[in-house]
């Protein structure tokens, strides 16, 4: 891989007149291809991690709300480990906000399950994390299991270990690295088996929904969706890749635009108050405001839940890498975790409102949220101007 500085796209010349979409997204030289032998060395240390654990039980772990790119890649660890008679549940923690991401685990059939306080995980022997940035659970255990594989698709931030660590961030989706290991191990798809074309499906609509339709796509995710093509469900891929629109969603979306503040190119947001179960609103209106012209950053947010100021940033600029601005823009907390990541063209970021949350003067917490939010964000937007000066 090379240095990260030479990975970061070069900035051209005129591009004023054009739309966010007709603009050069990705100049950085294409990765290196990996060569069949590598993508079957790399499978081989999979299944050497997985034998380890024959016979073991599993926790598959996705963090956050669950997306179509993590759900695939669950589903696709859960196919691998079941061939080493490991018994797996995958297991999120966060609702399933988006109405179509609760239709697709539906539709797929998915068996995952939501923590729950008091549930008993101590039987589980190892861990697997799929498509996030730290093997950190969020939440205490007595007992943490070991954890068996990490494969994600983030920056890398290190500091930890796993028996298989697989994070490559020039892949598109993390589906992507899931459809590269079936395709090079004695358990990839089989032709005209259903549940295989359930696998299949959830991960092409993973690819797609995280490279925005292949627009931010890297060859890996290309070969990924050759690959998988072959046992695709069509039906089913054109059921849950339906795109709507929640009424509630639409609300957000106005106030996002009644409340925008244009700095520059940079857009910013408060849409104040949102259910938990609204919260992928606001990165929605995140997306909806980039299309505004002239902007080439978007950041939309509320408190969700009346606990958290959360927050979805989404960019086409050259000059914004979304995790570095967004961990230098609010920091960490007492015990070292940044408030906010990303990756190439998106991020966020979630601030615990703590016992202000309690606050009965709704209107007081949103105005204290609002100007934190709004002062850390222009005062680094001033910074970034005078330095481009
Ligand atoms: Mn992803």
């Amino acid at each position: 891989m090379p240095p990260l500085a030479a990975r970061k796209p070069a900035v051209t010349g005129e591009h004023v007149a054009l739309t966010p979409l007709e603009r050069p997204l990705e100049l950085s030289p294409p990765p290196a291809a990996v060569s069949p032998h590598e993508a079957g060395a790399r499978v081989e240390q999979l299944l050497e991690a997985l034998e380890a654990a024959r016979g073991g039980r599993l926790l598959i772990v996705i963090k956050g709300h669950p997306d179509p790119d993590s759900i695939g890649s669950a589903i696709a660890q859960r196919h691998l480990a079941r061939a080493y008679d490991i018994e797996c549940t995958i297991l999120f923690f966060d609702e399933i906000s988006h109405p179509e991401n609760r239709a697709l685990v539906k539709s797929l059939d998915a068996d995952l399950r939501q923590f729950r306080e008091g549930m008993d995980l101590s039987s589980y022997d190892f861990a697997s994390f799929v498509d996030t940035q730290t093997p950190h659970l969020p939440v205490r255990l007595p007992q943490v299991p070991q954890t068996l594989t990490f494969v994600d698709h983030h920056k890398i931030v290190g500091g930890f270990e796993a028996r298989f660590l697989d994070i490559r961030e020039d892949a598109g989706a993390t589906s992507s690295i899931y459809a590269e290991y079936l395709e090079h191990s004695p358990f990839g798809l089989r032709p005209g088996v259903a549940e295989d074309a359930r696998l299949a499906t959830a991960l092409m609509h993973g690819i797609r929904t995280d490279t925005d339709n292949f627009l931010l796509a890297y060859p890996i995710d290309y070969r990924a969706a050759a690959y998988l093509r072959q046992f695709l469900d069509t039906d089913l891929l054109r059921i849950i890749s339906k795109q709507s629109v929640t009424a509630r969603t639409m609300e957000i979306i106005q106030k996002g635009l009644n409340n925008k503040q244009i700095r520059g190119t940079f857009l910013l947001a408060g849409v104040g108050f949102v259910r938990e179960e609204d919260r992928d609103g606001i990165g929605q209106a995140a997306d909806f405001l980039l299309r505004h012209e002239g902007v080439e950053t978007a950041l939309v947010f509320g408190i969700v839940n009346g606990e958290v100021v959360d927050g979805s940033l989404r960019t086409v600029s050259h000059t914004i890498d979304p995790d570095t601005w967004l961990k230098t823009v609010f920091g960490t907390d007492a015990t070292g975790r940044h408030y906010g990541g990303g990756r190439r063209n998106k991020g966020g970021f979630r601030i615990p409102l703590g016992l202000f949350g309690r606050c009965r003067d709704r209107e007081a917490l949103w105005a204290i949220g609002r100007r934190t939010v709004e002062d850390l964000i222009f005062e680094k937007i001033g910074v970034d101007q005078a330095a481009e000066d």
